[in-house]
């Protein structure tokens, strides 16, 4: 039997561009997350010693690898050297090996892929193991890189793992990368495939398993849900498979019924303690809020104060421990919910309140274009009035996207 981590997509040091109004001590403790989530991953290893560890791409988030993320990173993996833990790792297309940055010395115990695909060799308790990957040389590999790969050895008793940074052939979610099909995958007749690069943990085949541990540390609102890493026991053809949870933050979304919603300390209560029971299955967490089902009461309720202040006494009756990042009001309600808003009313009725000499100074550019000018007929009050509502239209999209 051997056991062994299989973690990938570290993004050490994320900056977490998009979240700019947190208070300064949450958002300290957001840019450490990833490496407290790394922190986890060691103290894990630390304690349970697997045969070895496989890192399968995009360790640091930036390609140009932050002084800072290196150096944690490199101490992270020489306390696995303190603890006889061999690691196997690639880089990704995020760390790709073209970037510019300051090198540190990896530790003797770890094993780096090259750009071409390359197979190294263990011996786990008389059991032999070979573990093949490659490393991208630069940002975007195109190229279908399984085709690299060498067939298993099976027949010998070997252990064959691969590991692959890339995304599955025609999968138009991602940016694909070193493109592969699970046929391609399961034709080399490994007894593992140690994927990376799809944050969303995904087991995409049993036996033998191709797995997505996804990333150790969410990093925004399509981030969603516990993150971590697997441990895997193989035995034989058999294999078993443990997730292990390492984030220390949970991003995820809330859904609110407002059918019966008409004040507005039921809707802050219903958030409260929807966040309440995502908190106790998952810890602190980052919670954006949908509104959904939204009644004509309620989208008169929501009307009357613009989201930022919504938002803000959300946050203000918020337990420790939950931030809300953001409020979104069902699709095909958001029209329904703000023409009613105070701005829309108010451009209205200036609008409203135009006469024909206003009128002519705001199409003059149209009305007076040479080419268009001479086609378009006079202004009714019929067109005015849709020019009216368009704008009115237009600024609620705006507002409510
Ligand atoms: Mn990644």
């Amino acid at each position: 039997m051997i056991r062994f981590l299989h973690t990938a997509d570290l993004h050490l040091d994320s900056p977490f561009k998009g979240i700019t109004d947190m208070p300064i001590s949450r958002l300290t403790e957001l840019r450490e997350s990833t490496f407290a989530a790394y922190e986890n991953l060691i103290q894990y290893a630390e304690k349970s010693v697997p045969d070895f560890v496989l890192i399968a791409g995009d360790i640091y988030d930036g390609e140009d690898r932050s002084l800072r993320a290196q150096m944690r990173f490199v101490k992270g993996l020489e306390r696995l050297q303190q603890a006889g833990i061999p690691v196997f790792m690639s880089y990704g297309n995020h760390d790709h090996l073209g970037g510019k940055w300051t090198r540190f010395q990896l530790p003797g115990n770890v094993t780096v892929f090259g750009p071409e695909v390359e197979t190294a060799e263990l011996t786990v308790r008389g059991q032999r193991v070979r573990i093949h990957g490659f490393s991208y040389k630069e940002r975007h590999i195109k190229e279908a890189m399984i085709g690299h790969y060498p067939n298993s050895a099976r027949d010998s008793g070997i252990v064959d793992i691969g590991m692959l940074h890339g995304s599955i052939a025609g999968e138009e979610s991602h940016a694909v990368y070193a493109p592969f099909t699970r046929e391609a995958l399961l034709e080399k007749g490994y007894h593992y495939w140690a994927l990376g690069h799809i944050h969303k943990r995904q087991v995409l085949h049993n036996e033998p398993p191709i797995v997505y541990p996804g990333n150790l540390q969410g990093r925004h609102r399509n981030e969603r849900g516990v993150k971590g890493f697997y441990e895997v026991e193989l035995e034989g053809n058999e294999a078993s498979l443990k997730f292990v949870p390492t984030s220390v933050l949970v991003f995820d979304e809330i859904e609110i019924d407002c059918t019966e919603m008409s004040h507005a300390n039921e809707w802050l209560t219903a958030c409260q303690n929807a966040a309440t029971e995502v908190m106790e299955r998952t810890g602190a967490c980052i919670l954006s809020v949908r509104n959904i089902k939204m009644s004509p009461e309620a989208s008169h309720l929501f009307s009357g104060s613009s989201n930022e202040e919504w938002l803000e006494v959300l946050r203000e009756s918020a337990d420790r421990g939950i931030w809300f990042s953001g409020l979104q009001f069902e699709e095909n309600k958001k029209s329904a919910l703000l023409p009613d808003s105070p701005l829309v009313r108010s451009v209205k009725e200036q609008i409203d309140s135009w006469d024909d000499e206003d009128w002519k100074q705001a199409l003059q550019d149209v009305y007076q274009h040479a080419r268009s000018g001479p086609y378009l007929s006079a202004l009714t009050a019929e067109m005015k009035k849709e020019l009216s509502d368009e704008a009115g239209k237009l600024i609620s999209n705006e507002l409510s996207t």
